[in-house]
């Protein structure tokens, strides 16, 4: 199962036989594929073995160092379409869900900007109105966020006003299936999804007169 062999190479550590196992996959399959079906169930798994005691925190920390490296070899596109911002809210560590969303936008004709973890609402907002930026995404990692997000997510979109679209997903929402998000804040757990979402959100190009 390539569930395993990823965890047994980056166990050992095999940088190069991960970057090769992952680049060679996106290479055939596309990168969302891979993100979904290999490196996201890689490290459920990695939660679930230290749940169990069968991994140490250094274990899971390896195995995530390693994931981060290879994803930086993953290319990057750069677009000139309209920027949007991708963050971890305010109490989320877990990023690497985050840069999978980031790549993603980029897919999609966005040219997004990854702030990473554990980013203030209060600084986003004024980031994101010091610059033309029209879409969001923001990752929740931990599901005890979510009782507090409704609010704060409520008090952002009016900050932002209509033009911003805002969209959550993130490892806690995926887990927390019943979770609402407040009006106006599109919730969606994942990156293929986001895709089309993201797609249908460029802003239509001003027809020239
Ligand atoms: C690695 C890891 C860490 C690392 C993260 C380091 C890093 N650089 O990211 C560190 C050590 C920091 C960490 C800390 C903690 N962690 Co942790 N961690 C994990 C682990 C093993 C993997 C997370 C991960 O990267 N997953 C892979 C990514 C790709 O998945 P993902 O984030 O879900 O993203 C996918 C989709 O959700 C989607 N997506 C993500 N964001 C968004 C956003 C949008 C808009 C969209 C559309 C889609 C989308 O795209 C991705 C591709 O499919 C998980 C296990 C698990 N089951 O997730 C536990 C896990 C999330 N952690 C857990 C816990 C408990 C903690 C700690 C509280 C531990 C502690 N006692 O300190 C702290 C909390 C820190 C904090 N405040 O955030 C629990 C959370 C349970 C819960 N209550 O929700 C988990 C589930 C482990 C477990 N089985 O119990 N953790």
């Amino acid at each position: 199962m390539t569930v395993d062999t990823y965890l047994d190479l980056a166990l050992l550590p095999d940088v190069e036989g991960l970057a090769e196992l992952v680049l060679g996959r996106v290479a055939t399959q596309g990168a969302l594929p891979v993100y979904e079906r290999l490196l996201q169930p890689a490290l459920d798994e990695v939660g679930r073995r230290w749940e169990n005691d069968e991994l140490t925190v250094a274990d899971e920390h390896l195995v995530t160092a390693l994931t981060e490296q290879v994803l930086t070899r993953v290319g990057r596109r750069v677009t000139s379409g309209p920027m949007a911002v991708v963050a971890c809210t305010p109490g989320n560590e877990h990023r690497v869900g985050a840069v999978m969303v980031s790549d993603t936008l980029g897919l999609a004709g966005w040219n997004p900007a990854l702030l990473g973890a554990r980013t203030p609402f209060e600084d986003l907002a004024a980031l994101c109105s010091a610059r033309d930026v029209r879409l969001v995404a923001l990752s929740v990692g931990i599901e005890e966020e979510l009782g507090v997000l409704g609010p704060q997510l409520e008090r952002l979109r009016l900050r932002f006003g209509p033009d911003v679209h805002v969209i959550v997903g993130g490892g806690a929402v995926r887990r927390q299936e019943d979770w609402h998000a407040p009006a106006g804040v599109t919730v969606c757990t994942s990156v293929s999804e986001l895709l089309g979402l993201a797609r249908e959100l460029l802003p239509v190009p001003a027809v020239p007169v």
